[in-house]
């Protein structure tokens, strides 16, 4: 194996780990990453996240701190909590959250006491863990109420939602989820939120780099609060965000530290900042666009080829697949196109008869295939892998797989990565 010449001092000390990151590096160089929540980040955010940053306690805010030595480290948060107000248009951030579900579990903290109804989107019907989810802490600490999506059109059920709102009285309703192929309506769910007095926490974890580019509604100002991951389609490094209106400060503050978390990841945070201010360009913006383009483009070519699609298509960078009338499982399927080196994960679709871990779905999307520069030309093409991979699925095919493996490296090597040292 080649190893990467930008690690040489990991190389030196750590040749075996050297020699797992070098495969990974070669792994997501040569496959077609369809995973939705993934992405590449770019060389300024890889080398922000690999900074002496790294070395800092800084447990407090900007100004208010339990360490002495923050000279540089309070104007580094403060850089990014500013990119983040401009980019997403709110009153206050808070970019401290180690990932999505601590941001989450800070709004029940700032929001709620155990015990208290939340409202959120059911996991099989593309919710979050931790928007109530039995399993969840926030499922067994909390009382969640779920909604789901509409058996005929796979559309979230906004009359149900409002019905559940005004009986069950939540103190927080969460929307958006990690298998929402559609626009969220942040208007309705804002103005379901005030009828019933409940908090609204729009989790934009996936959308969130659209949200910044302008390819999908924005929930300011419907909604109180805002959480989101950092990596996803924002194209950042692992780390989250909270935003809100400045009334929502001090309860948010407070929630993530003292009340959850200690000191700041703050190679994270300068990170966070790298990619608010890629995400502030144009060519970001023209990036979240062709997201959307081209799952709307890749959508289109498996509906040709006979896929049923949960909602019929997609309003975003996300398609899932309901693979019951292939007669292949969601499992065999996403384990046969990884084989295939496409990588996709499986995924329960609404109403799912067979159980989460061995679903009828798979879920993708096109940020990381996006960020290599495809575009809207191959998509029929990626679609065409998938419809030969789910059947050489089906027939146990391996020679079929290979084959397709070799294309998709073949078109991968076309394309070059960002933040990869292989091509
Ligand atoms: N697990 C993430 C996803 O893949 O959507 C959400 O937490």
């Amino acid at each position: 194996m080649t190893l990467p010449l930008s690690h040489p001092a990991l190389q030196a000390t750590d040749p075996e780990l050297a020699a797992l990151v070098g495969a990974e590096e070669r792994l997501q160089a040569d496959t077609l990453r369809l995973i939705p929540s993934e992405n590449y980040v770019s060389d300024a955010v890889l080398e922000a996240s690999g900074t002496v940053l790294q070395n800092k306690y800084s447990e407090g805010y900007p100004g208010r701190r339990y360490y002495e030595g923050q000279q540089q480290i309070d104007r580094v948060e403060t850089l990014a909590v500013q990119r983040a107000k401009a980019v997403f248009g709110v009153e206050h951030a808070n970019v401290q959250p180690y990932s999505g579900s601590p941001a989450n579990l800070a709004a029940y903290l700032a929001f709620a006491e155990p015990g208290d109804t939340v409202l959120g989107m059911a996991l099989p019907m593309g919710g979050h863990l931790t928007h109530g989810w039995g399993v969840s802490a926030t499922g067994r600490w909390f009382r969640g109420v779920q909604y789901g999506v509409r058996p005929g059109t796979g559309l979230t059920d906004l009359d149900e939602v409002r019905d559940l709102a005004l009986k069950e009285r939540p103190k927080i309703i969460f929307c958006g989820g990690t298998a929402v192929p559609r626009t969220i309506d942040f208007a309705a769910f804002g103005e379901i939120a005030r009828e019933a007095g409940a908090v609204l926490v729009a989790d934009i974890a996936h959308i969130a780099g659209l949200v910044a580019g302008g390819a999908h509604p924005s929930p300011v100002p419907h909604a109180d609060v805002i959480s989101t991951t950092t990596h996803k389609t924002l194209r950042g490094p692992r780390g989250a965000m909270l935003m809100s209106r400045t009334a929502h400060a001090k309860a948010l503050d407070k929630a993530v530290f003292p009340g959850l978390q200690g000191g700041p990841h703050n190679h994270t945070t300068a990170a966070i900042a790298v990619a608010l201010h890629e995400a502030a360009t144009p060519a970001f913006r023209s990036y979240a666009h062709a997201v959307v383009a081209n799952a709307k483009a890749l959508a289109d070519a498996l509906l040709a080829r006979g896929f049923d699609l949960v909602s019929g298509g997609t309003d975003n960078h996300l398609v899932l697949i309901d693979l019951t009338s292939k007669d292949v499982p969601g499992k065999t399927a996403a384990k046969a196109l990884d084989r295939a080196g496409i990588v996709v994960n499986h995924n329960t679709v609404p109403f799912d008869p067979r159980k989460p871990f061995d679903p009828s779905g798979i879920r993708i999307g096109t940020p990381s295939l996006t960020s290599r520069g495809l575009g809207t030309d191959r998509m029929p093409l990626v679609a065409e892998w998938i419809d030969r991979g789910v059947r050489a699925a089906g027939e146990g095919d391996e020679e079929a797989l290979a084959t397709i493996r070799t294309e998709v490296a073949e078109l991968m090597a076309a394309h070059p990565a960002p933040g990869l040292p292989v091509g």
